[in-house]
């Protein structure tokens, strides 16, 4: 039986480069409270603040279940968006970005949360592995754009997202039988594919379902990120400003 330690996941190893880059390169001495976002590269930015020798100063916001157990769990001090309504700087992951750094997010169903914390951030940095650089949104993210609905307008907002010449689906709990998956908000979550959407034409999308009455939130984050950290296959890390 061996006992040497397995070698990390390529894919997890530039999740954990462009993480830790990104922390280095971007929290300063004056920043306080950082944003934590979701998924598995923010993972390793909750890593790299809870091994820094004063992370006694930082109060990190989370921006759900899974960002608020990270922050337990490297004992770093958890606040909340109530009292802190401006954010230093927050890291998060993206399920897509494009060239002109606007993101797809809400694979987790946490979007919301996810837009209050970048929105409240005066730096709003990005974490991703090169699977997510796609340059247009759509093109590798087939899943379609989250849409945070009001339950019970869900029907409602798929007659016009259709008309919007969208294909959209309510994204099913699991089990899937036991109906959609219900989100920190208690909210329900329909995926709506536009097929490739070119940066140029991402905000009018956004203000078109955000006008939608029962519409809450999109995963659409446009120009909100000012950099993202991309970790590539072969080790490196791009930097997109
Ligand atoms: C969150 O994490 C979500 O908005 C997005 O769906 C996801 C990206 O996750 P990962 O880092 O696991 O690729 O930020």
């Amino acid at each position: 039986m061996s006992t040497s330690a397995s070698p990390i996941d390529p894919v997890e190893q530039s999740k954990k480069l462009c993480a830790y880059a990104a922390v280095q390169d971007n929290l300063k001495p004056h920043h306080r409270i950082i944003g934590i976002g979701s998924g598995s590269t923010v993972v390793y930015v909750a890593e790299c603040i809870g091994k820094m020798p004063n992370k006694a100063e930082f109060v990190c916001v989370p921006t759900g279940f899974q960002s608020k157990q990270l922050i337990i769990d490297n004992n770093i001090r958890l606040g909340g968006l109530e009292e802190n309504s401006t954010i230093d700087i927050a890291f998060d992951g993206a399920d897509e970005i494009d060239s002109g750094l606007n993101c797809i997010k809400g694979g987790g169903a946490c979007l919301l949360q996810e837009k209050l914390v970048a929105d409240s951030s005066e730096n709003f940095i990005i974490v991703a592995d090169d699977r997510k650089n796609t340059g247009v949104l759509g093109k590798g993210w087939k899943k379609g754009i989250p849409i945070e609905v009001i339950p019970n307008a869900y029907n409602k907002i798929i007659k016009e997202l259709t008309a919007l010449g969208g294909a959209p689906n309510v994204r099913p709990g699991a089990p899937a039988k036991a109906g959609p998956v219900i989100t920190d908000n208690g909210n329900f979550i329909i995926d709506c594919d536009f097929g490739e959407i070119p940066a140029a034409k991402v905000a009018e999308l956004n203000s078109k379902i955000k006008a939608m009455v029962g519409v809450v939130e999109t995963g659409l984050f446009v120009g909100m990120a000012q950099k993202a950290y991309i970790g590539n296959a072969d080790g490196t890390v791009t930097t997109l400003a």
